[in-house]
């Protein structure tokens, strides 16, 4: 027997997240061009050369995809504003890239749905990447004062504000491993960047507190890290890469300070005076977002630079990414993060999906794979809750399929197929099952 909302504590909100380049469409609107423009035109960076130009065409077809949202049964809808929609240069406010949010809160409330924003998913106009982008420490006024535009006009009514996306992506994936935009792979812009990135949340934090702003929160994604035997360079490896991608962003913010392991390899690369930094980013926050897909088994790597680790495959079975199924992990990090990190404050899952390779077929699409990956993930959670996490959501990455950064449109992880020629919505085998499961009348 499947769970259902009634298995959960009252109150608990189930949505669905999205954000704005993955399935806007940036030709409409005076959107201006962001680092992700440039990393796609960039031969080799993602699969076919694909880019967020039409992706899913939210832009102009955002009523239809709200009303999926609201016929789901979901409660709140997880979106991003665009940067380089409402201010193109990076630093004037382009009023129709803020109307089209404005219509699209308003929308939400029109049918009921709680918006749950995210001011930073990740496209930072090309105006300030010129500038040196997250390696730059201005970056963190220039953040603020977007942050601040935008809450001025969406803040009365949004039920909640996350400041960065993922800031594991924004600095280290992006900065260090090369993999997403600006593609660098450079350690002492990675310092950099997995600093300032805390620096712009902990200042916009303040700027809009400051402004009476309630409800303000960051997302962080977590992969559980095992090390690949009980070797001790295999412990000591797994420690660093969990101390990079797992530990560096709570424990500066909740402990005002950076894990040890990491800081060993990146102290040399800081900026000057990060330290005096630690108490602006490590202002109280209302919630915290978790985000959370996979694991992943870490080995020693004598041979390497540090961090000298090497992943090595795990034996579950894998999503269409490659990445391991591996529910345990959530109830673990959601325990984890009351237990070491948050004590009684609120944690959302912010994202928790799986890529498959759907097709249709005689007009539907049976996913009963992404059902199996959805539910046994809402079991975890109920297990964190059992043990006393104050969790108080979950939204299922995505709702459409959408462009998935380096991978294209290749990998589709939406509750809802989209036919990238006709744009076409159909809602899956999962996109049923979850709205069955939150029914309020079951
Ligand atoms: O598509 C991404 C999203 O932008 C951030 N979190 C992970 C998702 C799946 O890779």
């Amino acid at each position: 027997m499947r769970l259902s909302r009634f298995d959960f504590p009252e109150g608990f909100l189930f949505g669905a997240a999205t954000a704005a380049y993955q399935i806007e469409g940036t030709r409409h609107g005076g959107c201006g061009p962001c680092h992700w423009d440039t990393f796609a035109a960039t031969a080799g960076n993602v699969v076919r050369g694909e880019d967020g130009a039409v992706a899913c065409d939210h832009f102009h077809r955002w009523p239809a995809d709200l009303d999926l949202v609201k016929a789901a049964n979901m409660d709140a809808y997880r979106f991003s504003t665009s940067w380089a929609r409402v201010m193109p240069d990076g630093r004037r406010v382009n009023p129709e890239g803020m109307a089209f949010y404005d219509r699209l809160v308003d929308g939400m409330l029109e049918r009921g749905l709680k918006p749950f924003q995210t001011l930073y998913h990740w496209e930072l106009p090309s105006a300030l990447a010129d500038l040196g982008g997250w390696t730059n420490q201005d970056v963190a006024s220039w953040f603020a004062d977007y942050a601040e535009a935008v809450t001025r006009v969406l803040g009365d009514r949004v039920a909640s504000i996350a400041t960065i996306n993922e800031p594991w992506c924004v600095a280290w994936l992006s900065h260090f491993m090369g993999i997403h935009a600006p593609g660098h792979r450079d350690i002492r812009a990675a310092a950099r960047a997995m600093h300032h990135v805390l620096l712009a949340h902990g200042t916009a934090v303040e700027r809009l507190r400051g402004m009476g702003q309630k409800n303000l929160g960051i997302v962080l994604n977590f992969d559980h890290t095992e090390a690949a035997s009980a070797a001790l360079a295999d412990q000591e490896a797994a420690a660093v890469w969990d101390g990079i991608f797992n530990r560096w962003f709570i424990e500066g913010i909740t402990k005002k300070n950076y894990p040890s392991e990491v800081l060993t390899g990146l102290s040399s690369h800081m900026p000057e005076g990060w330290q005096d930094d630690m108490p602006l980013i490590g202002q109280k926050l209302d919630w915290l977002g978790v985000n959370y897909y996979t694991r992943h088994t870490i080995a020693a790597n004598p041979r390497a630079a540090w961090p000298a680790i090497r992943d090595v495959p795990g034996s579950l079975p894998k999503t269409q990414m490659g990445w391991e199924i591996y529910p345990e992990g959530l109830e673990g990090f959601l325990t984890r993060m009351q237990r070491d990190y948050v004590g009684d404050l609120p944690i959302y899952v912010t994202e928790n999906g799986m890529a498959h390779a759907d097709v249709v077929e005689d007009g539907a699409v049976s996913d009963v794979i992404r059902e199996d990956y959805l539910f046994a993930h809402l079991e975890a959670t109920r297990r964190a809750i059992a043990q006393g996490a104050n969790v108080k959501g979950f939204f299922y990455w995505s709702l459409p399929d959408n462009y998935e950064r380096a991978e294209g449109y290749e990998k589709r992880f939406g509750l809802v197929h989209v036919d990238f020629h006709s744009l076409e919505r159909k809602p899956k085998s999962s996109y049923h099952a979850f709205a069955r499961a939150l029914a309020r009348n079951a």
